[in-house]
């Protein structure tokens, strides 16, 4: 049985029962994502979580959980979750159908991108505090809730299984994106991380999932906690990266928008710079290479994706996986070309 949408899911929240206005927020590609509203503004964010996507919500639940009492910092904005009537963390009506509650963080505002040095230096800092306070987690409490999530080698022979199974039609459509995927790959997979430290990681540190105060422009918190679990540094920072030097995001179609803007990256460095006293070493000669795999790998499952119907990302056109793939690779090849300066800016700043 389906809950029918979010109205009906209202009651079985421990709020304050109130005349709430509900206004659906279109971002994302995996979970449906409400704002309650009521008269001064809006209080309670509701999500029905993508079960298909997300196949242990008990895994994902129980990460947050873990995570959120070490977030509790005056640097940082603490989000808290409703727990339902019957003091769940969340509400399960059946395998396909769960519904959670956040509270709205005030007077906030989230970037797609931006071109203000201020806002990429403050998203430095406030990755570098989520580290800095997760540090301080232990590593086991954490499980995977998508397993292999970030595993280059996964994505890889989920790709090649798409290929494999894919249309004539699609093949060719994508022929372009796969051979840079085959290329990409041959250089990328064999990567090996070594002696890198696991840390407890966000692992979708997109712009617009850092909540900025809407008048000074400081960095709140970090929000969408659905992936928070075992990672490594390097995946953190190249998600930042990749949507904050970009100037458009990853649906322009356009590709001669993709930039690699050098001032959001400097200021970026250095707001991370100053709250990473827990980066080792080694971890900061990885980081640019993460901003080559991150939107690589974004790009082979956007890819993957279109070669299976678009059966994972919620898509509002039928190319629009492609699209996405074909701007995560252009920004792959912009990240590519700056290896060495993201190298020295980083040597130089660490
Ligand atoms: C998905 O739904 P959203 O936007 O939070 C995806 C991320 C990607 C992102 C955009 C669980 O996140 O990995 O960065 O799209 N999340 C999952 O590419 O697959
Ligand atoms: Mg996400």
């Amino acid at each position: 049985m389906d809950s029918n949408g979010p109205i009906a899911v209202l009651p079985y929240f421990s709020i304050e029962r109130k005349d709430y206005k509900i206004r659906p927020i279109s971002q994302g590609y995996i979970n449906d994502t409400y704002a309650l509203m009521q008269d001064d503004g809006p209080c309670y964010i509701l999500q029905r979580l993508n079960a298909q996507v997300f196949s242990n919500i008990d895994v994902l639940m129980q990460n947050i959980h873990h995570a959120l009492p070490y977030l509790n910092d005056e640097n940082y904005y603490l989000i808290s979750l409703i727990s339902t009537i019957d003091g769940k963390p969340y509400l399960k009506i059946n395998k396909s159908d769960c519904w959670r509650m956040l509270t709205m963080v005030p007077d906030s505002i989230a970037f797609n991108t931006t071109q203000d040095e201020g806002i990429a230096l403050e998203a430095g800092k406030i990755i570098g505090k989520f580290h800095s306070l997760l540090q301080e987690a232990p590593l086991d409490m954490f499980k995977d809730s998508i397993p292999g999530f970030h595993d280059l080698n996964l994505r890889a022979r989920q790709f090649a299984e798409a290929t494999s199974s894919a249309t004539a039609d699609k093949l060719k459509e994508a022929e372009k994106a796969i051979l840079f995927a085959k290329l990409t790959l041959e250089e990328l997979r064999f990567y090996d991380p070594g002696n890198l430290p696991l840390r407890i990681c966000h692992n979708d540190t997109k712009l617009n999932n850092i909540l900025f105060h809407k008048q000074d422009k400081r960095a709140l918190c970090l929000i969408d906690l659905d992936t928070v679990m075992k990672g490594y540094f390097h995946y953190d920072f190249g998600d930042a990266v990749r949507t904050i030097v970009n100037n458009v995001n990853e649906d322009e179609k356009n590709l001669s928008k993709i930039t690699f803007n050098k001032g959001l990256f400097e200021a970026f460095v250095d707001g991370l710079s100053e709250n990473s006293d827990f980066l080792t070493k080694a971890e900061i000669q990885h980081l640019s290479f993460g901003v080559k795999l991150m939107p690589f790998m974004h790009g082979i499952r956007a890819l993957t994706d279109y070669l299976n119907g678009n059966i994972y990302y919620k898509v509002t056109y039928e190319t629009q996986n492609l699209d996405r793939c074909h701007n995560l690779f252009a920004f792959t090849k912009k990240a590519a070309e700056h290896m060495d300066y993201m190298q020295e800016v980083i040597i130089k700043k660490f």
